[in-house]
């Protein structure tokens, strides 16, 4: 163990010491606990067991199916993708490529919005990496995979238990040969409100870092002056930017024209001025009608130049015609799901996409065949996951009045759930869209549409109409995320404020209206490493972990007190991590590469005087009894 420490010392590995390293190097000497995995896994499906922390479980006559990752030739070389172009020739080089490329490019959006639109961004890295050898070897013509950002970071630590730049560093070895992209927020980064720059920078210079190609990048207002910076940040990084400009409203109803094409022309201007190398549509909500595509994306090309990416949801059921609309007014690059993760609030359905291309000029070399395996795969793999569905069964047009972004609606009907509302989730819907109106008609994505979505809940929750808020307000104690949004720390909305409503709303304070991360003091990282080593004795952290820890403080100092005690989350298939072993399952859980666990639940007992359960299992055919805390 000494010698572990000594040879990953940052000074030892720079070349950096003397003879007196060893001597006046204290940390050398913090020796890591010897981490009982075994233990860790039992008390981990002990806590299932007793406390069960998701909140789900598997009906007694429910019969989950088989897991089949389809199978690959070993042995076969990975075919090179879009990755190697951007290795061998730079961002310029996949700049002419799809300049050049006659057919329609792809994104796939399985690993990211897709799951954080459909199952409350819950499908974990486990699953994906049972499937990443088919995707390296089969769908090398995809332009690229989302796969990280949005939803997916905080998810992954505060739900998952598990680590999203581990996720990241995985699929990229699997996968080393398809461009890697993420989305965001601009100043929010992956968080709901704005950061210090320098936490931004640091951010995406990680990220990047880690295997990030492509970044996607919003702001939930459209304001330029926050996405402009992360463009520049990520050019510095020699990775791809792709500013993105979200959509809302109507630009076919006339009477609408808050947000009009002048409107999106205009923005699309700036951000090519910015220097974005490519451009992105982003309708988060699925708003995007047909005929407003064709419309949209041929106006911004005959503008800009650049090449342009279409990103959707189905929530309408009209996504696919979209989509088909956006391709021949011009758009370059198209994002779509695996069937089987695809349609409603997710994005429409890459396989049948790339059939109805067949025999166009704008057909498409992927692997029809594969895609099909794959989405066999998520089909399995989808229905373990069935607690986190939102229980939309068909398409509805309903979505041109609420306006809720698909990757919002699935996480807004769990959290109805949790509040008992469900009964009232139709209400809740039509109190989204009142409050969108009473908020000015905002753009709503991330984190605006969280104040869109805590405000809805607040006043159904409380039996309250819109005009309560003008009669009652100075009674009220808004949601944090309200308070935030009209203090103008989410940034400055287009076309300002409901002033009338921002006085209510903030009493005598006064709001900001520059840039929120001018004002914000730089996250000091030293101190920060220091803060959560004297909290940890006896761990050490990365740079990957203070941004983490940046981002969320909290949600990161759990992830880590969680691991202390039961270990990553990540090692367990997805359905001993989710649901309760019944007496007598057994299971194996790989804790590292050629060692496996076989665990055999046996029972538990009744709670002591102290409120602890002690749980018998067989591990690897040897009694273990671990004790877990009844929290309930
Ligand atoms: C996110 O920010 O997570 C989104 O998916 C916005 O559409
Ligand atoms: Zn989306």
């Amino acid at each position: 163990q000494f010698l572990e420490n000594v040879i990953s010392h940052p000074n030892f590995l720079s070349g950096n010491f003397d003879t007196t390293f060893v001597d006046n190097t204290k940390e050398l000497f913090v020796f890591r606990k010897r981490r009982d995995r075994a233990t860790k896994a039992l008390k981990f499906l002990g806590n299932n067991i007793v406390n069960n922390p998701s909140n789900a479980k598997i009906p007694d006559d429910m019969v989950l199916p088989e897991i089949k990752p389809p199978v690959i030739k070993y042995g076969e070389k990975i075919p090179a993708g879009t990755r190697d172009i951007l290795l061998r020739r730079g961002v310029e080089g996949v700049l002419d490529f799809i300049q050049k490329s006659k057919e329609t490019l792809f994104t796939d959006t399985t690993f990211r919005d897709a799951h954080q639109s459909l199952l409350a961004t819950r499908l974990r890295t486990f699953d994906m990496l049972q499937i990443a050898d088919a995707y390296a070897h089969h769908m090398h013509h995809l332009f690229s995979l989302e796969m990280w950002g949005g939803a997916t970071f905080d998810v992954a630590y505060r739900f998952l238990k598990e680590s999203p730049w581990e996720r990241l560093r995985l699929l990229k070895d699997k996968i080393p040969n398809i461009l890697f992209q993420m989305l965001i927020r601009a100043s929010n980064a992956v968080g709901y409100t704005n950061y210090p720059d320098n936490v931004v920078k640091k951010f995406i210079e990680l990220s990047a870092k880690n295997g990030i190609d492509v970044f996607r990048i919003f702001d939930c207002f459209n304001w330029t002056a926050q996405i402009i910076p992360v463009i520049e940040e990520v050019k510095k990084q020699g990775k791809i930017a792709e500013a993105a400009i979200c959509y809302t409203g109507d630009i076919l109803d006339t009477k609408r024209d808050k947000y009009s094409l002048k409107y999106y022309v205009n923005l699309a201007k700036e951000l090519a001025d910015a220097g974005t190398d490519i451009l992105a549509i982003k309708d988060m909500a699925g708003l995007v009608k047909p005929y407003a595509a064709k419309k949209l994306i041929k106006a911004i090309k005959e503008e800009t130049g650049l090449p342009i990416h279409f990103h959707t949801h189905d929530t309408s059921g009209n996504g696919e015609s979209a989509i088909l609309m956006a391709i021949e007014s011009g758009a370059d690059i198209v994002d779509a799901a695996i069937s089987s993760m695809s349609g409603l609030t997710s994005q429409p359905n890459l396989n049948s996409i790339v059939a109805a291309l067949d025999n166009t000029e704008h057909q498409s070399s992927i692997d029809k065949e594969w895609a099909q395996k794959i989405s066999d795969y998520f089909e399995r793999v989808r229905r373990y996951y069935f607690p986190f569905e939102s229980g939309l069964k068909a398409a509805t047009a309903e979505v041109y009045e609420h306006e809720i972004p698909g990757g919002q609606y699935s996480n807004l009907v769990v959290q109805v759930e949790a509040l008992g509302l469900l009964d009232r989730w139709e209400e809740v819907r039509k109190m989204y869209k009142e409050v969108n109106e009473a908020l000015g008609d905002i753009i709503k994505v991330t984190p605006s549409s969280k104040v869109v979505g805590d405000l809805a809940l607040f006043l159904v929750r409380n039996n309250l109409t819109i005009n309560d808020l003008y009669e009652k307000g100075d009674t009220l104690s808004f949601p944090d995320s309200v308070v935030s949004f009209f203090k103008g720390y989410l940034g400055q909305p287009y076309g300002g404020f409901n002033e009338k409503l921002q006085k209510i709303v903030l009493k005598d304070e006064k709001p900001i209206t520059c840039r929120p991360g001018e004002l914000l003091e730089p996250f000091d990282f030293e101190k920060a490493k220091k803060e959560l080593e004297s909290k940890f004795k006896n761990h050490s952290f990365t740079d990957e972990d203070l941004i983490s820890y940046a981002l969320y403080p909290k949600v990161f100092e759990d992830y880590i007190k969680f691991v202390d005690e039961y270990g990553d989350g990540a090692i367990f298939d997805t359905k001993s991590f989710f649901y309760p072993l019944k007496p007598g399952e057994e299971i194996s859980v790989d804790i590292e590469e050629g060692k496996t666990l076989i665990i055999k639940y046996i029972g538990v007992s009744e709670v002591d005087e102290k409120g602890y359960r002690r749980l018998f299992f067989e591990l690897n055919g040897q009694p273990r009894t671990v004790s877990v805390k009844d929290e309930k």
